[in-house]
């Protein structure tokens, strides 16, 4: 089927983009956390960050198709319509999806090591209610073989040009085992069908993985008897430099343990008064444990109340009082802990794309 023609939207996306939900990088939408209070445990669909290598699509649902095919399949593989892929038993999960990159501005801003690409704050991260099917079910009724080791899925969005070469479509391959495991081929977002921008009609949802491995506008899924891979294991989404190995570590799975205040940098609060301090935590690896919060510096620290119960791909929001006495300027930062003890280090491990930023962040406040 043809690529799908351009949408007429700001910069390639076809949603609207209040600046007061959004803030703009070139052809990507970061998510604004200080108007996020009090819109729900789901972020919604409207507000939801969008990151695009190229531009949104517009995809036919009566003509698209997903193709399942490769030679880790006993047969020919298997073609799904919309209607098809509907009547298929589903199942709904609550999943963070966060872009590998999300927080890279803050390699610059707290550690003074600039990083390259796009300069996320803490806004290029969103959670959802999925609905679709598991990809394992479509595997299997497309013949899934013994000899399977990955899968590599396509998206129909235009190809990627990056440095004067053309990388072809946007395309990821993920290991057999996880594409079992608990991977959805996604149709539906927070109820509803699922927005252009968002990969609709169809997505590959890949929990607790870094974005990128959330193929958006699903095509193909082939499914090979070796190894597979693509400039996005290849070239992005590695970590390169200090402490990696000569070549380049493996390509990214996992995302790491991150907090954010619903506040604005820069946010003004009177002092003498009580405020509550909003903010939510996410992992890739487990649910979330705990929430500290320091006011002082990082001197102390005191337990933040969860709102939400442990989710294992989903983030909690939390809450904590705080009464600043003195006028002036603070840092206030969050640190989460998830089931398997991973926590927030006060500094993040420099790499040269400026991946996975898990340190506390410092968020400014003044009072006056
Ligand atoms: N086909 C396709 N899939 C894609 C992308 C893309 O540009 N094309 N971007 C990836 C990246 S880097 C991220 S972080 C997520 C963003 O998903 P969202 O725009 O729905 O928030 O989609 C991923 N899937
Ligand atoms: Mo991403």
């Amino acid at each position: 089927m043809p690529p799908g023609t351009p949408s007429a939207g700001g910069g390639g996306i076809a949603k609207p983009l209040p600046p007061q939900w959004f803030l703009r990088h070139g052809g990507n939408a970061e998510m604004r956390w200080d108007t996020l209070a009090g819109t729900g445990l789901h972020t919604p669909n409207e507000r939801f960050f969008v990151r695009n290598h190229t531009r949104t699509p517009r995809i036919d649902q009566e003509t698209w198709r997903l193709r399942v095919h490769g030679s880790g399949l006993r047969g020919p593989g298997a073609v799904f319509s919309l209607a098809e892929l509907r009547a298929l038993p589903a199942v709904t999960l609550d999943a963070v999806l966060e872009c590998a990159g999300n927080g890279r501005r803050y390699w610059s801003e707290q550690q003074g090591t600039p990083a390259p690409g796009t300069a996320w704050g803490l806004g290029g991260v969103g959670m959802a209610a999925w609905r679709g099917v598991p990809l394992g079910e479509l595997l299997e009724r497309a013949g899934l073989g013994p000899a399977a080791v990955d899968v590599l899925p396509g998206g129909l969005d235009p190809e990627y040009r990056a440095a004067g070469r053309n990388l072809g479509r946007v395309r990821r391959p993920l290991p057999i085992g996880k594409a079992l495991d608990d991977v959805l081929v996604a149709y539906e977002m927070n109820g509803q069908p699922l927005p252009p921008d968002h990969g609709g009609p169809a997505r590959l949802v890949v929990p607790g993985w870094v974005g990128v491995a959330s193929i958006k506008w699903l095509g193909s899924v082939e499914v090979a008897d070796r190894p597979l891979e693509s400039p996005w294991t290849t070239a992005y989404y590695r970590l390169f430099g200090p402490g990696q190995p000569a070549g380049g570590g493996p390509a990214l799975t996992r995302q790491t343990v991150k907090s954010a205040f619903e506040l604005a940098p820069g946010a003004v609060l009177a002092a003498g008064r009580t405020h509550r301090l909003r903010g939510r935590s996410w992992s890739g690896a487990a649910a979330v444990r705990a929430v500290e919060v320091s006011t002082d510096g990082g001197r102390d620290w005191y337990p933040a109340e969860l709102l939400d119960p442990p989710s294992r791909y989903g983030w909690r929001r939390w809450a904590v009082d705080w009464r600043p006495a003195e006028p002036g300027r603070y840092g206030l930062r969050a640190r989460a802990t998830d089931l398997l003890g991973r926590t927030q280090p006060a500094e993040a491990p420099f790499n040269r794309e400026g991946y996975l930023f898990d340190a506390v962040v410092v968020h400014p406040v003044t009072v006056v």
